[in-house]
């Protein structure tokens, strides 16, 4: 099954979906790794029209790439396999939008992406801050995404919306409490033109209106706000984005696999705003 808006073979695509079904270190409730294969069935009953972006997804090419088959044990050879598949598809000037798994896929999308784009700015809407630097002496978990990332992105160009389950109080002005549509403005004036990441940890949204989570944490973002934000986001250069940590198993399955698959087509629409210069 491929998502119902794929469109277009590769070589016509501007836009390429990719699953990776990466599920090796919750600590909570494990089962992400189905998070791709259920926004794809929730894609059956999503309009290609979005009412936001007053556009239609059908006249926009995308490409639906599968799921990468990981070796779930490795995390060094899922990195790479992940980092090379990004690769490829930059290489071809395309969008990826990634669908996790966890939200330690990030850090190799955006360690690829950041060769492509020297100043590549990251902004990520999570219930967490993920800036432990281990999780019980695990470097690379769910836990520790932004950390590492802030090994060879400087801290200061990684925007962090809607958090509420952090470890010590905010750290620096890149850290925004509970709200993201109300900071999203100043955010975007200190990015101006650099090109943009988006990286949706869905758990930003509150757990009593989306409890398909691996972490749940109550007093997030409404639906409303989460459309509204992608839409205002669309004014920057975003080169790439993903949506992680959506678990299936957990609860009402059919109806958060529709949602995913909702969100999902307003993510495309949000890449293909601004054009995007060509590598
Ligand atoms: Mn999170």
């Amino acid at each position: 099954m491929i998502f119902d808006f794929a469109n277009a073979k590769l070589k016509k695509a501007q836009t390429v979906i990719l699953g990776i079904p990466f599920d090796r270190s919750s600590s909570y409730v494990p089962g992400n790794r189905f998070g791709a294969s259920f926004a794809r069935i929730g894609s059956c009953n999503v309009e290609s029209y979005s009412p936001y972006f007053n556009q239609d997804l059908s006249n926009y090419k995308i490409h639906d790439a599968g799921d990468l088959a990981l070796p779930y044990s490795s995390v060094i050879k899922t990195f790479r396999q992940i980092q090379k598949t990004v690769r490829k598809y930059t290489k071809l000037g395309k969008h990826i939008l990634s669908i996790g798994g966890e939200h330690t896929v990030t850090i190799p999308i955006v360690k690829e992406l950041v060769t492509h784009y020297p100043e590549l700015r990251i902004i990520q809407f999570d219930a967490h801050s993920d800036t432990r630097d281990q999780l019980l002496g695990d470097k690379y978990s769910h836990a520790t995404v932004i950390k590492r990332i802030s090994e060879f992105i400087p801290a200061d160009r990684i925007y962090q919306l809607g958090l509420r389950s952090i470890t010590r109080p905010v750290e620096n002005q890149n850290q925004y409490l509970f709200s993201v549509l109300k900071y999203l403005d100043q955010v975007k004036n200190r990015i101006g033109h650099h090109p943009c990441y988006l990286t949706l940890d869905i758990d930003v949204l509150d757990c009593g209106i989306f409890p398909a989570v691996q972490t749940p944490v109550p007093n997030g973002i409404s639906y409303q706000e989460l459309f509204a934000s992608i839409v205002k986001l669309s004014e920057l250069d975003m080169v790439g984005c993903d949506i992680v940590e959506y678990n299936p198993t957990t609860s009402a399955n059919l109806t958060y696999a529709s949602v995913v698959a909702e969100i999902i087509r307003e993510l495309i629409l949000m890449m293909n705003q601004v054009e995007t210069p060509k590598i």
